[in-house]
């Protein structure tokens, strides 16, 4: 009698997988965790779409800032500044990681702590202007290396022009 019910969930699983397969995949979705009064963080994933696609924002229950950044040296100095969209070619992995693409969770209310789990939408915008949500539950790694990575947002850049992209 309880065969039938164990057939179940795999069919529904395998039924999700093959709707998943026509959207971008994430893997290894993390947010570094905050300290104390700190109101920004970072959350960074491998994204890889099987047709070509543009990350154009980012939501999350945490903050209504989250953003689409850039970090990238510029002469000497690293500075980041948000974008309109990270292009995804189609077949390629594009990772968002320290120091280079991540998505910006700006004005935090409270401190977010290792072993939190983040729920991300993120929506790409294909070539055709149809735009997709993907949903993802980023876990919270506690800080490791360049704790300066983000605790300089917003004064980092201050002689800029870019930098008043940053004001909230
Ligand atoms: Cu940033």
């Amino acid at each position: 009698m309880n065969m039938s019910r164990q057939f179940v969930l795999p069919a529904a699983l395998l039924a999700l997988a093959g709707l998943a397969q026509a959207q971008v995949r994430v893997k290894e979705p993390w947010v570094r965790a905050t300290v104390a009064q700190q109101q920004a963080t970072g959350a960074f994933m491998q994204l890889h779409s099987p047709k070509a696609t543009r990350l154009v924002g980012v939501s999350t229950p945490l903050t209504p800032v989250a953003e689409v950044h850039e970090m990238a040296m510029q002469g000497d100095v690293m500075r980041m500044r948000q974008v309109a969209g990270m292009e995804l070619p189609a077949g390629k992995t594009v990772e968002l990681k320290p120091g280079g693409y991540h998505l910006m969770l700006m004005n935090l209310k409270g401190q977010v702590k290792e072993g939190q789990t983040v729920p991300l939408t993120l929506t790409f915008e294909g070539a055709d202007g149809q735009r997709e949500t993907v949903q993802v539950q980023a876990p919270v790694r506690a800080l490791t290396t360049a704790a300066s990575g983000h605790g300089g947002h917003g004064s980092a850049g201050g002689s800029t022009p870019a930098a008043p992209a940053h004001k909230h």
